[in-house]
């Protein structure tokens, strides 16, 4: 790997700063499964640059966890059934159920986190996906850069006056004087050595700008990539990838990500500013086109939309295209259908305070259980947990699967640099995690990418006839300070109801 030597530089000299982007600006992941018979949260801490150490931080709900190891391998291809030997997690001193360790991040792409557990119900196994990418080229400390330069000038001119002094008086007895033709053949040797010097840096220096140029490149395949939005006859929303560059449509093909949850695509186009009015639609693929998406839109007002539509890529690796678009009014449009939903209320207005209840249209609500008074922090694992309530003001008894899960989270920053999709399992992406846990004990090895999507087509489960509980919770932690509007998506006989949260994140 050719970047290999600067990135190693940059990683350990260089000061970190926010990241800016992935999955839309929230690149670490949350998981919250089962090892076996053991439930443990966990978090992967990504670096900025790849290759890079991914921070893992395992903690077990119980006590009876004696050790654990991690290793990192690929989610899908030959190299996911071929774990390399794991490494032993660290078990804390002061809370012996929490595990830390690190991992170094060789290469970019759809990894996985392999966790292996023992203890004293025997042996458990899960596997996290990470999504590995470099999120930005690092700038050079001045002070660093200010100790290379010095020590380029005196390394280079050190050279000359070596090659000089060596010249015009190497072969003289100690006090004799140099003789003419010695300090003529010493001036050119000199200035042929300074030729070289000079020529030797300014290939350096290329050489330099080559490496930081392919890292960027590096940088801008893995950004969020951007999507044309178009409104075609009259109320059909058509999704197209805009020109990303050959390699990543080669790379990425629209024409075979997989299903996440039951869908190829799940779009959400949110009124800006304000994000006063939220879809989440599931746009199909256009047939015989090149990877275009294309959705009926329901009634809706005007205005000025973000789209982001999340997908997978075959290899597993999400990817949130993302868009903006003017649409006129829509209406007498269909009803919306199927897993469609959508959400309107008051803008977000980062002067109000927090909310922790959300009215639903049903007369029911929802509410944050969370302590008010302890403010929420950026970078820290959080677990945002809602109970749905019916309209008396009782547990809801009747909340049911949506799309095969207890409910859906989209989170996302006032200015929209950040846009998560989550779940009770995290902040991973489902069908990725489904990629994940066919090498695990339990499950037949050998099972590839191309078998995924029958398997996958399976989450889309129907209602199962008990009720699921009124608590929804989803493990996250907020990728930066700043206001966030959280919409939490569960069903209700039959309904999908969404409730929308503010809160400040310090
Ligand atoms: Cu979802």
């Amino acid at each position: 790997m050719r970047v290999r030597l600067l990135t190693i530089v940059s990683l350990f000299l260089l000061i970190a700063s926010l990241p800016v982007h992935a999955h839309v600006g929230s690149p670490d992941v949350y998981y919250e499964g089962d090892a076996g018979p053991y439930h443990l949260f966990v978090t992967v801490r990504v670096p900025q640059v790849i290759p890079g150490v991914a921070e893992i931080q395992v903690r077990s709900q119980s006590g009876d966890v004696r050790s654990m190891q991690i290793v990192l391998l690929s989610l899908t291809g030959p190299g996911s059934t071929l774990p390399p030997t794991p490494d032993v997690a660290e078990q804390s001193k002061q809370d012996p159920q929490s595990f830390t360790g690190s991992l170094w991040l060789m290469e970019s792409g759809a990894l996985q986190v392999r966790i292996l557990v023992e203890g004293s119900k025997g042996h458990g196994e899960l596997s996290v996906p990470v999504a590995s990418f470099a999120q930005r080229t690092l700038p050079m400390q001045r002070s660093l850069a200010a100790v290379l330069v010095f020590l380029t000038f005196f390394l280079a001119f050190g050279l000359v006056s070596i090659v000089n002094a060596g010249v015009r008086q190497g072969n003289l007895e100690p006090g004799q004087t140099p003789l003419a033709s010695n300090r003529l053949r010493a001036r050119l040797i000199t200035a042929i050595t300074v030729l070289v010097v000079v020529a030797v840096l300014f290939l350096g220096r290329r050489w330099w700008g080559s490496e930081a140029k392919d890292f960027q490149r590096g940088v801008d395949f893995f950004s969020p990539p951007a999507a044309k939005i178009t409104l075609e006859s009259g109320t059909r929303l058509a999704i197209r990838a805009k020109d990303q560059g050959d390699k990543w449509h080669h790379h990425v093909k629209l024409k075979e990500i997989v299903p996440d949850h039951g869908h190829l695509m799940h779009l959400f186009l949110i009124r800006v500013p304000g994000l006063d009015r939220m879809w989440h639609l599931h746009p199909d693929p256009v047939e015989g086109s090149d990877g275009a998406f294309a959705q009926d839109l329901p009634s809706m007002p005007a205005g000025h939309y973000q789209v982001f539509a999340d997908v997978v890529d075959k290899n597993g690796f999400p990817w949130t295209l993302v868009g903006e678009v003017d649409l006129p009014e829509i209406d007498k449009a269909k009803p919306l259908a199927g897993d469609d939903s959508s959400w309107s209320g008051a803008p977000l207005d980062p002067a109000e305070k927090d909310s922790t209840v959300a009215q639903l249209p049903d007369g029911g609500r929802m509410v944050w259980q969370r302590d008010a008074n302890s403010p929420i922090a950026a970078n820290t694992a959080t677990m945002l947990k809602f109970t749905v309530q019916d309209k008396n003001g009782k547990p809801a008894q009747d909340v049911e699967p949506y799309m095969g899960m207890a409910g859906h989270a989209e989170i996302m920053r006032s200015d929209l640099s950040v846009f998560a999709h989550i779940h009770p399992a995290g902040s991973v992406s489902m069908a990725a995690l489904e990629m994940a846990q066919t090498g695990l004990m339990g499950h037949s090895t050998g099972q590839n990418a191309a078998s995924m999507p029958m398997l996958m087509s399976g989450m889309n489960m129907p209602a199962s006839s008990a009720p699921l509980p009124p608590d929804v919770s989803f493990p996250y932690g907020f990728p930066q300070p700043g206001d966030y509007r959280i919409f939490v998506q569960i069903k209700r006989a039959g309904q999908v109801e969404t409730g929308a949260f503010d809160i400040h994140v310090r």
